[in-house]
């Protein structure tokens, strides 16, 4: 069966090594468990064609075996995988299949109620993972690395939602950097807790490792107790997470008696390499970090369309609060707001990116792929200076888009989302700083005559329409939201309400 895709041929060559270990209870799979599962999904979902022509599938499972055998199965039919989130809204869910034009969704026993409505209204073909069976070879199409592979939702400064289309090739390209730049082995194992509808969890934790022929051990959720024990357990070489994690695990950690501890500081300082992206690492968390566990934290920048660009050395000094250098394969300059090319140190300029790992396109919106590019360089809308050779991040160029738990959350949606809610005639959402959250969702709000609400009920309200990291943590009622001479709300005046 001949199948170009380099992340199925090397699969082939690590055969019965452990590629997943699951904590749940359903045990272990080899590479070559995988490759058979995904030949009889990917038979399946092609039925009488040779070819699903990209096709966008879109899916719903968590973290393991299901998820890694229909992405597989999805690339190797010739197919688009459209991963969903789990933690995603019936409007946000009806949103991504519409938006990626998907007719057929995978889902497993459990989640197939979360699609089950939809399904119908929107005449979608359902597969179930566990109804498939295995029904003898079927000949696989061959699939070129410049076809289109994925599409990931990610908000920005559009109301909704874009598809970042990656190809195949760019997927092959994101790996690789980060298994060259950070050394991945066979004999690496990581755990995967991130949800997997965003890069990270998917490129630089889930496909590097099996790029690599290492383990991973699947979590549906970050579930602190048992993470720690594994951690104790000393089974990790390889840890990735995004800064929330890490003050989590500070404030975890301090909170366990003197006698629980050492163990599992031990387990953390034995890895290899921790590492720490997806928003800023305040220089305090990661100076906390090396106090506690003696491990420094390697500090990269990335974003969906770009896969990893900068970051901290592997071997070399881990400079806090920057996000260190280009990694292999990446051209990154900075462009100044009067439009030049900025080489001095110190002086701030847009990151823009050039390399295979930029992505194809934003699905059906060739005009926001065209003015998101400055000739061939992707602009990123984030800041930064170089600083002794590395580089610091200094925010992003639109005020509308929050960073909260590793989440990018677009002001404008949410806004949107709000203005949907009876008491409200006006508001205006702004990013606060949270120790925790890094930026937590606030929102200003002027109300209909004799309405109240509060944030309690505002935020039930929300439940079923926005995904929990969404929905507003702040709340104020104002008489009149603060605005310009132009009459255009000022932002900047309504972070300052908080
Ligand atoms: C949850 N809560 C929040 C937020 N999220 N409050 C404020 N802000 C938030 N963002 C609240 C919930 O409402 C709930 O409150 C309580 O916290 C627990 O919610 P839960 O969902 O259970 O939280 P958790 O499981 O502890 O989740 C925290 C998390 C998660 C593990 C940090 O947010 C996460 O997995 N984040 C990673 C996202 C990610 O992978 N981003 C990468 C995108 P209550 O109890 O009152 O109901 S890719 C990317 O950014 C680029 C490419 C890159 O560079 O990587
Ligand atoms: P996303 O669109 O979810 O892929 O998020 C990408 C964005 O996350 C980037 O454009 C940055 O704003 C932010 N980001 C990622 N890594 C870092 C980092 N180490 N420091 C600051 N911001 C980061």
């Amino acid at each position: 069966m001949k199948n170009e895709l380099q992340l199925i041929a090397r699969a082939g060559s690590h055969g019965d090594a452990i590629a997943l270990r699951s904590c749940s209870g359903s045990g272990e799979h080899s590479y070559r468990e995988l490759l058979d599962r995904s030949a009889a999904i990917a038979a399946a979902l092609l039925e009488d064609s040779d070819d699903l022509e990209e096709a966008r599938i879109a899916f719903l499972a968590p973290a393991g075996f299901d998820y890694i055998t229909v992405q597989w199965a999805i690339w190797r039919a010739g197919g688009v995988a459209v991963p969903l989130s789990l933690s995603a809204t019936q409007p946000e869910l009806e949103y991504a299949l519409a938006d990626s034009q998907s007719r057929c969704v995978i889902a497993t026993r459990d989640t197939a109620e979360k699609v089950e409505t939809l399904r119908i209204r929107m005449d979608l073909r359902l597969l179930l993972i566990d109804d498939v069976h295995a029904v003898g070879a079927k000949r696989l199409p061959s699939v070129d690395r410049h076809r289109r592979a994925m599409i990931l939702y990610t908000s920005g400064t559009t109301s909704k939602p874009k598809g970042v289309v990656t190809t195949h090739a760019n997927i092959e390209s994101q790996i690789e950097t980060l298994v060259e730049a950070w050394d991945w082995k066979g004999t690496d194992c990581v755990p995967l807790f991130l949800p997997l509808h965003h890069i990270h969890g998917i490129i630089n934790v889930l496909s590097c490792a099996l790029w690599s022929g290492a383990a991973i051990e699947a979590f549906p959720r970050f579930d602190m107790d048992i993470i720690l024990d594994r951690v104790e357990a000393g089974v990790y070489s390889v840890f990735m997470a995004v800064p929330t994690i890490y003050v989590k695990l500070i404030q975890a950690i301090e909170a366990l008696p003197e006698s629980g501890r050492s163990a599992k500081i031990a387990g953390f300082a034995r890895m290899r390499l921790m590492v720490s992206g997806s928003a800023a690492l305040p220089a305090s968390v990661h100076e906390k970090w090396t106090s506690l566990t003696g491990q420094e934290l390697l500090e990269r920048y990335g974003m969906t369309e770009i896969g990893m660009a900068l970051a901290n050395p592997y071997i070399g000094e881990r400079r806090p609060g920057t996000v260190g250098q280009p990694l292999p394969r990446v051209d990154v300059r900075l462009k100044s707001e009067t439009g030049e090319v900025v080489t001095a140190d110190g002086e701030p300029g847009e990151i823009q990116i050039r390399g295979p790992s930029v992505f194809r396109e934003y699905w059906n919106r060739p005009e926001v792929t065209a003015d998101s590019f400055d000739d061939d360089w992707f602009r990123t809308g984030d800041m930064a200076m170089r600083e002794d050779g590395y580089f610091r991040i200094m925010g992003r160029l639109s005020i509308d888009i929050i960073k909260s738990g590793g989440y990018k959350l677009s002001a404008l949606e949410i806004e949107a989302a709000l203005l949907d809610h009876p008491s409200i005639s006006e508001c205006a959402v702004v990013g606060i700083v949270d120790d925790t959250w890094g930026e937590a969702v606030a929102v200003a709000a002027v109300l209909r005559e004799s309405e109240e609400l509060n944030l309690e009920a505002l935020r039930s309200w929300c439940r079923d329409r926005l995904s929990t990291y969404k929905i507003p943590k702040r709340l104020r009622v104002v008489e009149s939201l603060p605005r310009n001479a132009m009459g255009k709300v000022t932002k900047s005046a309504v972070r300052e309400l908080f």
